[in-house]
């Protein structure tokens, strides 16, 4: 059941401004909150210290860490389509990809006519503002003001758009993207109209390249390996067997670790922007290291191991770059009396595997891509430190802001109203299962379509394009998803209730087998 617009919804949005309720007078708009929604790209869970993982005790992420501080942390926050666009497109829509038509990257452009949550913000008087990644093809609509990176992004000397003109700014894009919130934000002043502000960092997505004052911060760090590094995909179907996305075969020496001749340095695009104090830096890093590579000779084993700590050396070094701007956020609105009325999210577009399973990249149903991280404060409303084990979903995100706004949600939306688990109070019918749809293939890394269901305990997975495989997982007695219990027989009546369960939330969604071939290349029209 959707949330309508109460007295009762009206009367919680004016306490939780922090004024009485009993002293409003009558005719008084409710004080609604701001909201600033952070979201970097392919940022892992794994490497946020709030999570506690091994990696983040290494490179902490404390400005991020003081969102789940101040807030609530969500151990259990799983997205409907784990890659960048069709994240987003279900995140304005709060529908499944199926639903909202974008199903991958770089296929049809978003249809930006459709209802988004910023659009309805906006027609309830918010000013609203997205500054990053969009990643969706066709232009932002339903923002007051927007200015976004073309396609991927730069992390050197970006160019940005605003739907009137393309600019290149100088310097890095996570500080860039900072400093271009900030300002909008000093702007809003003058309206004093609530707002929402989406600021979605390019960072830490591949090639990873650090910024100037993070470069080689961690250069001196051995980060622990993943147990799965070297996961040989035994016991699992050929999804996982003819994926490419190992740090193995798939990751790059010179594009991904930056191993770069003179020769190719000049001539690639993205590095190529730098100027020639960037570039000054830059080499005054990575020469010593390509010195040492070129003499090394390392193979096999050795060799993926050197690689997965020139990975997390540079990735990591970019989510210091986009803790910093959190940092900056905050103290922003601390500074200017706005941190009391400003709900706060950080998140990514999905999680990504820091080498579990052999893996960079994402796609797979498997926790570390299908699990994203998700935090949240709202001052007065969330208790600080609270820590959240229900299944959330990146689907909830659009009616949670507008039940916040106290704006009617639309029938249509897919999602859940979070709001009760804000106050600490998970309503009593919260979903115990959560369905995922991936479609991105043929395409990069190789991932096959599979779609599937995730209870607290299981996963099951249909693999259904160019295959037909189904994979089970129980992830309490097997948490690094190695063993696919799909034909053990111990596992059927598990098995049985779980196919069930899966038939009905496709139906629920509106998803189908036969939905899901039309989707196929071969049968688009
Ligand atoms: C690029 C990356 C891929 C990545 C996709 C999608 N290759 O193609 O590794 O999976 O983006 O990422 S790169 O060599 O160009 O970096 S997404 O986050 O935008 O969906
Ligand atoms: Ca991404």
């Amino acid at each position: 059941m959707k949330q309508q617009l109460t007295s009762k919804s009206l009367a919680f949005l004016t306490l939780s401004a922090g004024i009485s309720a009993c002293n409003q007078p009558k005719t008084e708009k409710p004080t609604l909150p701001n909201i600033i929604f952070i979201m970097s790209d392919d940022h892992a869970y794994q490497a946020i210290g709030a999570y506690g993982d091994t990696i983040s005790k290494l490179a902490p992420t404390p400005n991020i860490d003081q969102i789940a501080a101040e807030g609530m942390r969500f151990d259990r926050c799983l997205v409907t389509n784990s890659i960048s666009g069709p994240s987003r497109a279900c995140i304005l829509t709060g529908k499944y990809s199926h639903k909202n038509g974008f199903l991958q990257n770089e296929a049809t452009p978003f249809d930006g006519s459709q209802q988004t949550f910023p659009k309805l913000l906006q027609k309830a008087g918010y000013s609203t503002c997205i500054i990053g990644k969009w990643h969706l093809d066709s232009d932002p609509t339903g923002f007051s003001y927007w200015e976004i990176v073309p396609g991927q992004g730069d992390y050197y000397n970006p160019e940005f758009k605003d739907g009137k003109s393309n600019q290149t700014d100088t310097g890095y894009v996570t500080e860039i993207i900072t400093q271009k919130s900030l300002k909008w934000m000093e702007e809003q002043k003058k309206t004093g109209n609530p707002f929402l502000l989406m600021v979605h960092h390019k960072a830490p997505h591949r090639n990873w390249q650090p910024g100037p004052r993070e470069l080689g911060m961690y250069k001196d760090v051995n980060f622990p390996e993943p147990a799965t590094l070297f996961d040989d995909y035994s016991n699992r179907g050929i999804a996982e067997n003819e994926q490419d996305m190992t740090i193995d075969k798939t990751m790059l020496l010179v594009e991904d670790l930056k191993m770069w001749t003179d020769s190719t340095w000049k001539t690639t695009s993205s590095l190529g922007r730098m100027d020639n104090k960037q570039k000054e830096k830059w080499d005054s890093y990575y020469n010593p290291i390509i010195e040492k590579n070129k003499n090394s000779k390392l193979t096999g084993k050795d060799l993926v191991k050197w690689k997965y700590q020139r990975y997390m050396h540079d990735y990591l070094e970019c989510v210091a770059a986009v803790d910093k701007s959190v940092g900056e956020i905050l103290k922003y609105l601390k500074d200017n009396g706005l941190d009391k009325n400003t709900i706060v999210v950080y998140t990514s577009d999905q999680g990504f595997y820091l080498g579990e399973h052999g893996w960079f990249d994402k796609r797979f149903m498997f926790e570390q891509s299908y699990r994203t991280p998700l935090l949240i404060k709202w001052n007065g409303v969330i208790k600080p430190g609270s820590i959240n084990n229900d299944m959330v979903s990146n689907i909830d995100f659009a009616e949670t802001f507008l039940s916040a706004a106290g704006i009617e949600i639309p029938k249509d939306m897919q999602g859940e109203n979070m709001i009760d688990i804000l106050k600490g109070n998970t309503p009593k019918n919260w979903r115990k299962s959560h369905y995922y749809h991936y479609y991105e293939y043929p395409g990069y890394h190789s991932v096959k379509r599979h779609y599937g269901i995730s209870s607290e305990q299981y996963k099951l997975m249909h693999y259904y394009y160019n295959i037909d495989q189904w994979e089970l997982y129980d992830f309490k007695s097997d948490p690094l998803e190695m063993i696919n219990l799909y034909d053990n027989p111990k596992y059927a009546s598990i098995k049985n209730e779980l196919h069930k369960q899966l038939k009905e939330l496709m139906l629920k969604y509106g998803d189908s087998d036969s939905l899901a071939k039309s989707f196929l290349p071969e049968n688009k029209k």
